[in-house]
């Protein structure tokens, strides 16, 4: 297994949805999603270049089960953009379930990108929204700066930094998983279904500890 060597100028970290609802306690608890804050802190230390992301979403957003009559959290729906799983709610503008877990100190980070914000869409990817064609801006973004590799570290694993990453591969960057700083959700084999579409889509693992 790869080890991160020390990152250059157009290198950026990504360090994706690193807030109090995925961690325990939260209403989207990512089982042990607080233990990687720490080694994220000393990650993004080494990286001159550091963008947040932030799941950013209104009250009664169609992504949460509780905006579905009779629909369970974790349960599936058709949305016009296809399918969608329901999630409790969660990451509600403003609320302290949606601010940065207390203990993440990337005091340099240039960006933080929010996302989820539209009340009919949700947002995995950091890149496009789930209709898979509404861009967040992030690509120009990150062209325009002269980034060509993104790393991804964060929370979910097999959701948000999952479709992150695939997505940059899709627009042209170099992409790499920090694969001991991400942990998963795991549902409806959504694991199993990341670590493919890494593999598939060019997406390299590294571990950021020895
Ligand atoms: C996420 C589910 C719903 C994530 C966000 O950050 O991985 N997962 N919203
Ligand atoms: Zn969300």
């Amino acid at each position: 297994m790869t080890t991160l060597s020390n990152p250059g100028d157009t290198d950026i970290l990504l360090v994706i949805d690193v807030q109090n609802d995925f961690c325990p306690g939260g209403s989207l608890a990512v089982p042990d999603g607080d233990s990687i804050v720490p080694g994220i802190n000393a990650l993004a230390a080494r990286f001159a270049h550091v963008v947040l992301t932030q799941d950013w979403h209104p009250a009664g957003h169609s992504s949460f089960a509780s905006a579905h009559a009779g629909a369970a959290p974790f349960s599936t729906t058709a949305m016009p953009y296809g399918e969608q799983i329901l999630w409790p709610d969660h990451c509600v503008i403003g609320t302290r379930g949606a601010a940065f877990h207390a203990g993440l100190e990337i005091p340099h980070a240039e960006m933080v990108l929010r996302k989820g914000f539209r009340p009919a869409i949700d947002s995995y990817s950091a890149f496009y929204e789930n209709d898979r064609t509404t861009p967040t801006g992030l690509a120009g973004y990150l062209r325009e700066r002269g980034f060509t590799r993104v790393f991804g570290t964060g929370l979910a694993l097999d959701v948000c930094v999952r479709y992150s990453l695939e997505d940059a591969r899709r627009l042209g960057f170099d992409a790499v998983l920090v694969e001991d700083l991400a942990r998963p959700i795991d549902t409806h084999g959504s694991l199993a279904a990341a670590m493919q579409a890494f593999a598939a889509s060019g997406v390299t693992l590294v571990r950021a500890a020895a």
